[in-house]
């Protein structure tokens, strides 16, 4: 009895120590996942899709992105252009200004840096407008786009892009709200004004940091 009772003594201990950490409890607070969901946000594990309601159909063979505008060397790349670019992954978050954020998103495609390491941007341009196929528009600085999150992609977690989440090929921009991140890019035009795009003109925030909050200006 004497060994049944350090058993049930040690199995008491445990959960003693569970009912400590709230485990099992729905909703407890994980400080981890609390500090990387920024304010008035709440966590998704499903993808949802947001769009204008029009979702262009882009082969591989018919898609180009143009790069034009405040350049010294404008390009358009094919497909196979594009698929012989440096290729890098990133695990991000994504934060929908509907409220809604998914973490650890891990995107595939080539880096802004390395795409504007290949066009040379003038010394005078500071934005870029990226534009959707779908006639959709998006305007980010020039800084922020070269960040080293930042990608021209076309697979999430190791999947090609469906034609609902933007592909062949979407920007992704993740430290801005989502709707920076332009799907089906056909085109990035290099600006020295910056030139607000289809939902600033509507009264979304010119920037769009999650974290202060600028969602509306
Ligand atoms: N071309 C294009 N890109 C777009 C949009 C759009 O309507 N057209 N919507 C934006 C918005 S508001 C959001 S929240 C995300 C949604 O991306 P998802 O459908 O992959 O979740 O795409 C952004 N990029
Ligand atoms: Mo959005």
């Amino acid at each position: 009895m004497a060994e049944g009772g350090g058993i049930r003594e040690k199995l008491v201990a445990i959960k003693q120590a569970w009912a400590e950490s709230r485990r099992l409890i729905t909703g407890a607070p994980d400080p981890e996942r609390a500090a990387r969901l920024p304010p008035g946000q709440r966590l998704l594990t499903n993808w949802p899709v947001l769009d204008l309601g029009l979702k262009p159909a882009i082969s591989k063979a018919e898609w180009r992105l143009a790069v034009d505008g405040l350049v010294a060397n404008p390009v358009t790349w094919d497909w196979e252009t594009y698929a012989a670019q440096p290729q890098i992954e990133d695990v991000s978050d994504i934060h929908c200004v509907t409220q809604w954020s998914r973490f650890d998103n891990r995107w595939s495609g080539v880096a802004t840096s390395h795409l504007l390491s290949v066009v040379q941007p003038l010394p005078h341009a500071n934005a870029v407008v990226l534009h959707g196929a779908d006639g959709y528009t998006t305007n980010i600085t020039l800084e922020r786009f070269a960040g080293d999150d930042c990608l021209i992609a076309h697979a999430h977690d190791g999947t090609p892009l469906t034609r609902d989440h933007g592909g062949p090929v979407r920007a992704i921009i993740p430290r801005w709200y989502f709707w920076k991140s332009a799907k089906w890019l056909t085109r990035i035009e290099v600006v020295a004004v910056d030139k607000p795009g289809f939902w600033e003109v509507r009264g979304y925030h010119n920037e769009g940091d999650p974290w202060t909050e600028q969602r509306y200006n």
